[in-house]
């Protein structure tokens, strides 16, 4: 029998270059939470893609950007000790848009790791002619060139289309070195559960807020419990969790006029929870101002950074 192959991927790469999506399309189930906002994914969530004879972790990590807060600084420093762990790193940069400083940036700060094994990967090939996608590539190699990496591969794939994800975790796989399994077979990721449960609701809540909005969003779940005297084949979850915002005009925007966001937000995450768990959720929800957490550090540790 040929040895067992294992090992650690992060992906990186600007906020919104379709890293959750790409994570998520690889290990086939949603692991991380996805938006068109910049900045949605704040730590670095594991995904477990799992074959006969290897186990790929992946690892999602926040976008890196200039930080203009103490979260930002937070969120870059998650990257940069993910970075520092992993076997591989995949570089992912958006077929539709120019590579850009804070691409430059990143393949820079990406080149110091001499002994990774770096991979660029050109996302959302859907969302852009074959003409941009070729074009892209040749940056994407002249960029390798210009901050001295030397690319093991660079795919283009999309994650929407399920176009070229299963080459991607096919070379992938071949990149990991000999090892044992991490993970017993079919756990496809060690998020907790109350910790998915927080971001399923997140990612509700950032669905039609704009500007800065998303960036205040925080969710803690307070509570979370069987409901007792229920019948057995019918389980009911109790979920209390709070939404922070940083302002109160922000709580106004977030409830809606007579609580018709709050309820929307509300029941779009409780569908998610239900097929997270399997099981019908009560889902009790509250908006409450946490006055500029962002940059306060003790608010930040509260909070869970
Ligand atoms: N057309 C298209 N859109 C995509 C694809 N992958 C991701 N997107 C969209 O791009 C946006 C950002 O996707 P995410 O996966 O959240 O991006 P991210 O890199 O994880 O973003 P951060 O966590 O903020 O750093 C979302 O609106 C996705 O639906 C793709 O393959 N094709
Ligand atoms: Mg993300």
């Amino acid at each position: 029998m040929s040895a067992h192959h294992s090992g650690f991927a992060c992906f990186v790469g600007r906020p919104n270059a379709g890293k959750s999506t790409l994570t998520n399309a690889l290990v086939g189930e949603k692991v991380a939470i996805t938006s068109s906002r910049p900045q949605t994914t704040r730590h670095a969530v594991r995904g477990v893609v799992h074959r006969p004879d290897a186990q790929l972790v992946l690892v999602d990590t926040p976008g890196l950007h200039r930080p203009r807060t103490l979260l930002g600084q937070r969120l870059n420093d998650v990257v940069m000790t993910t970075l520092s762990e992993v076997d591989i790193v995949g570089l992912c940069i958006p077929a539709d848009e120019k590579i850009g400083p804070g691409d430059r940036w990143i393949a820079t700060e990406l080149a110091k790791a001499s002994r990774t094994t770096k991979v660029a990967v050109i996302t959302k090939t859907d969302a852009a002619p074959k003409k941009r996608i070729a074009e892209q590539l040749l940056d994407v190699v002249r960029l390798g060139q210009d901050v001295g990496i030397e690319w093991a591969h660079v795919v283009p794939v999309s994650a929407v289309a399920d176009d070229q994800v299963g080459l991607l975790a096919d070379l992938l796989v071949e990149l990991l070195p000999e090892g044992p399994p991490y993970y017993p077979e079919g756990e496809l990721t060690d998020e907790p559960e109350i910790v998915m449960v927080a971001e399923l609701i997140r990612e509700a809540t950032l669905e039609g807020v704009r500007d800065e909005l998303p960036h205040s969003i925080a969710v803690v779940v307070e509570e979370m419990a069987y409901r007792e005297d229920r019948p057995e084949d019918r389980p009911l979850i109790d979920i209390a969790a709070t939404v922070f915002v940083e302002r109160p005009s922000q709580k106004a925007i977030v409830i809606g006029t007579k609580g018709a966001r709050l309820r929307e937000v509300g029941s779009a995450a409780r569908a998610q929870i239900e097929a997270l768990f399997g099981s019908a959720v009560y889902l009790d929800l509250r908006v409450k101002v946490a006055k500029d957490w962002q940059r306060d550090p003790r608010q930040l540790a509260r909070l869970g950074f």
